[in-house]
């Protein structure tokens, strides 16, 4: 002992001190750490990802065919859009069979044979939950409307005629904006908040919910892991079907979102399905706001895992226009704002979720960054550095790692999406500026996001043989997984440090988030801190060079982890940045 000196007694406390704090701190995570929060999603729209049969529709087999381009990402779970029977009317969204497989995407057996290919490079399934509404061509409503006293009668919510017409409800899809279809089989309406193709499924009859439980058993004894539940938030209606409450007057889709027994429901389905697994739910948050998001992903309230929510995605309209985006931009402010909030809402209990893009969104680079020849390889990157370290589980869209960006379809006839094709037909009956409604769907319609993968520079970008199902993007030449697979600098190899980092800091996952320069119009920046362990993520928003000054109070920079620009330029304390740079920063 006498010829230990004091420094050295000091740091071996301090080294002691240290392997104890880290240890609690260790265990204080252990506690409520989940897979699914430490997971990186992938969602595929599977009609555009790959045709293995030369029908110009991607299918189950050319997902298997590119497995190991989608272990290649690093990420854990695949998210599946809607794959069962349809007759596709809202591209699947409309199920008419809910333990089949959709014809144009293959068999029971490919399906069997994806999930087994994606356990055995240890990717994760979550398949599209559609039960707030069925397609009509589904064997219960064939039922349903045959005659008032069907015994699947009460599968859907139906108002017979004689009692008048039934107060309005909203429908997003329908050319005449009403979710009441009459049928004169029966003489009475029914309901469908989507298209007239999508009947709403009345969540109050037992029986329909005890098929909807049934059906996900089936599914997750096949070995699924979990499930994205589309406009779950809807499916609990009050069926005496009242005028609009006028609390709701200008927010329709906030009434819609708050059924009265829709957490009954939700506690139903994780008793009888979700808690005997394993595995992860994720409510799409249509109408959810920051102060009802915890009753659906509480723990102890045993709903369901996460939700994502729409604040994010309505930011840039310009103010009543429905799909119109402001031309000039929107305000990175705001967007601070909106993801800051999010952040804090579950800084204590539940877990969030982040995402720019997915398959009812234009493409991120067009939307949030910027798709110029210039500038579309940096801000790329840029958005994918903000996805990659927040504290959410990141939702990425397949060709965002390519930096895919929006088609910009001239014409009406280029356009497949439901959404947009009764929108230009309402704007049409209502003798509105059709010229003005094609300019606003370049920049936000759906089928921008949904255009072919693009493999390589061959014809129809790899994608298939036959002439696609949607036109693919003629930047295919250049953008596409061929090419960037080449280049260590492309946005997919990129996409690909930028998941393994996320991966090796446990700070980026769990970390406490903090916002800096609030009030920067340019700079979106923060620290991300977990213990003694500290991060640094800048992240230029605009084409413009500028400076950002770190603050003393946050510590000195380190080892810069993350560049997406060849340079760096740190005097003391300053930061130049340029156009899109995006920079992730040890601490010290
Ligand atoms: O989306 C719900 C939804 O509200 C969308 O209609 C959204 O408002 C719209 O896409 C914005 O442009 C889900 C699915 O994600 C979507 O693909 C389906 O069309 C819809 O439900 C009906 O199932």
């Amino acid at each position: 002992m006498k010829n230990i000196k004091l420094p050295t007694i000091l740091s071996i406390l301090f080294i002691s001190f240290f392997m104890i704090t880290n240890k609690a701190s260790a265990q204080k995570i252990d506690n409520d750490r989940k897979w699914w929060k430490e997971a990186v999603v992938y969602q595929i729209y599977p009609r555009s990802f790959k045709d293995s049969d030369g029908d110009g529709v991607g299918d189950l087999k050319g997902i298997i065919s590119k497995l190991d381009y989608i272990k290649s990402l690093g990420i854990d779970v695949v998210w599946l859009n809607p794959i069962f029977g349809s007759p596709n009317d809202d591209n699947g969204y409309d199920i008419s069979d809910y333990r089949g497989i959709m014809k144009e995407f293959g068999t029971m057996k490919d399906f069997d044979a994806l999930l087994k290919g994606m356990h055995e490079r240890k990717i994760k399934m979550v398949l599209d939950l559609v039960v707030n509404h069925s397609s009509d061509e589904h064997k219960w409503f064939q039922e349903s409307r045959k005659s008032r006293d069907n015994p699947y009668r009460n599968y859907y919510h139906w108002w017979d005629a004689e009692r008048g017409k039934p107060a309005h409800r909203f429908s997003f899809f329908d050319v005449d904006g009403s979710a009441w279809k009459y049928d004169s089989t029966t003489n009475a309406y029914y309901l469908h908040y989507f298209s007239r193709k999508q009947p709403d499924l009345n969540w109050e009859n037992p029986k329909l919910r005890k098929e909807i439980f049934d059906m996900m058993n089936f599914w997750f004894k096949k070995g699924v892991d979990g499930f994205r539940m589309d406009v779950i938030s809807a499916i609990s209606k009050d069926t005496t079907f009242p005028e609009l409450p006028a609390k709701y007057h200008g927010d329709f889709v906030a009434y819609y979102a708050d059924g009265p027994h829709l957490h009954e429901y939700l506690k139903e389905m994780n008793k009888e399905a979700l808690s005997k697994y394993y595995v992860m739910s994720v409510a799409e948050g249509l109408g959810v706001t920051t102060e009802t998001a915890h009753n659906f992903v509480d723990p102890d309230r045993k709903e369901l895992n996460m939700l994502y929510h729409f604040e994010g995605m309505g930011i840039g309209y310009l103010p009543g226009q429905f799909k119109h985006m402001d031309p000039n931009g929107y305000s990175l402010l705001e967007f601070k704002n909106v993801y800051t909030k999010w952040d804090s809402v579950f800084a204590k209990k539940g877990w969030g979720t982040v995402y720019l893009g997915n398959h009812d969104q234009p493409r991120m680079l067009t939307r949030w960054g910027n798709d110029a020849p210039k500038y579309r390889e940096a801000s790329s990157k840029m958005l994918t550095t903000f996805l990659m370290t927040m504290r959410a589980t990141p939702y990425y869209y397949f060709g965002d790692e390519l930096g895919m960006s929006n088609i910009k379809f001239d014409r009406i006839e280029d356009y497949k999406d439901i959404e947009t094709i009764n929108m230009y037909e309402k704007t049409k009956n209502e003798n509105g500026d059709l010229d003005y409604f094609l300019q606003g769907q370049k920049i936000s319609a759906r089928d921008n996001g949904r255009t072919p993968f693009q493999w390589d520079d061959s014809k129809n970008a790899g994608f298939s043989n036959a002439t696609p199902w949607l036109k693919v993007n003629p930047n295919y030449k250049k953008v596409n997984v061929a090419a960037e697979e080449k280049d260590p600098n492309s946005i997919l190899n990129y996409f690909k440090k930028m998941v393994k980092l996320r991966k090796a800091l446990p700070e980026l996952v769990y970390g406490k988030y903090e916002l800096l320069d609030k009030e920067n119009k340019t700079v979106y920046a923060y620290t991300r801190t977990l213990d003694n362990k500290k991060v640094l993520v800048v992240l230029n928003f605009s084409k413009m060079p500028t400076t950002f000054d770190m603050p003393k109070n946050i510590g000195t920079a380190g080892q810069v982890l993350i560049n997406n620009l060849k340079e760096i330029t740190l005097q003391k304390r300053a930061i130049k940045l340029q156009p899109y740079q995006a920079l992730v920063i040890r601490l010290n």
